[in-house]
């Protein structure tokens, strides 16, 4: 992503210091914020529910200037940081906090410091596959994602009847549910390489495969900053999920309160599967 919101130059006193002086008798720190978010949906819709205002930005970074007493820049930076993330739609943050009359002992023009945070993001991904040993490939696939994903709860395999596609073996599924620091786009690009490594071939649409790793949901419809796409490489969420006794039930079994958006609503993954015949799956 691209798109950003910069406020550049937010001068406010505080006291922040190592030093007693600086402490008694405070200085100007000078803030710079650049917002990571997609600006979209607020430049089609001129709405500013859909982005982030940087009225409220500013003030935030002038109340933690004017806060409490810390002792590093680098404290400051990290607070205003999280400030900015704990806004819905931000996806990262660059803080720059100066300190342009710091005593350094020397003749200098500015001091500063800088830190990049991005938001850690629900994600959900469905796991199959079909052909060779399938559990072993998707723990093994599992392995290979890493540090991609944080906090990775897998819900138990289960074997499913195939649903479209060729005449096929039946498959193995499993649902993860995790957090990422990666864009959608990057995440589905790592997929795709775990994929590739386990031998996936992209050739008949829903025919077999040694593994198949799809991104079902990336953020938290609930809030509503869950990302909602129609571009054909980063289809979010997975067009089909709501359908699909393979993904639904091994999802409920890994998070009993999940919810999918399906179109504009929110909707229990619960509700979704006891309207479906789930009786071809079995837990491994
Ligand atoms: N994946 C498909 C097509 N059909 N059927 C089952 N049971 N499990 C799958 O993972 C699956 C499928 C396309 O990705
Ligand atoms: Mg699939
Ligand atoms: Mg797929």
């Amino acid at each position: 992503m691209t798109d950003r919101i910069s406020l550049l130059g937010v001068r406010a006193r505080g006291f922040h210091g190592v030093l007693a002086d600086e402490k008694r008798d405070g200085q100007d720190f000078v803030v710079d914020v650049v917002l990571h978010l997609d600006l979209a949906p607020a430049g089609t819709s001129d709405d500013l529910e859909r982005t982030v205002s940087y009225a409220e930005v500013g003030a935030d970074v002038v109340a933690r200037i004017e806060g409490p007493s810390l002792d590093l820049i680098e404290t400051l930076a990290e607070q205003i940081a999280a400030d900015a993330l704990a806004r819905p739609l931000v996806r990262a943050v660059d803080v720059t906090v100066h300190k342009p009359s710091a005593p350094v002992g020397v003749p200098f023009g500015d001091v500063s410091v800088t830190v990049s945070r991005r938001r850690e993001v629900p994600v959900v991904i469905a796991l199959g596959a079909n052909l060779g040993d399938a559990a072993r490939t998707l723990d093994a696939a599992l392995d290979d994602l890493g540090d991609a994903l944080h906090d990775v709860r897998r819900a138990p395999f289960v074997t499913t009847d195939p649903v479209g596609g060729p005449d096929q073996p039946r498959y193995t599924n499993s649902v993860v549910v995790a957090t990422t620091s990666l864009g959608p786009a990057e995440l589905i690009a790592r997929l795709h390489a775990v994929e590739a490594r386990h031998g996936r071939v992209r050739e008949v649409r829903w025919g077999a495969r040694t593994l198949d790793l799809d991104l079902v949901q990336y953020g938290d419809p609930v809030t509503g900053d869950d990302v909602v796409s129609d571009d054909p490489a980063l289809t979010l969420p997975h067009p089909r999920a709501h359908e699909r006794g393979f993904v639904l039930q091994p999802w409920s079994r890994v998070d009993p309160d999940a919810v999918l958006r399906v179109g504009d609503a929110a909707t229990p993954v619960g509700d979704l599967l006891a309207a479906l015949d789930t009786s071809d799956i079995e837990e491994l």
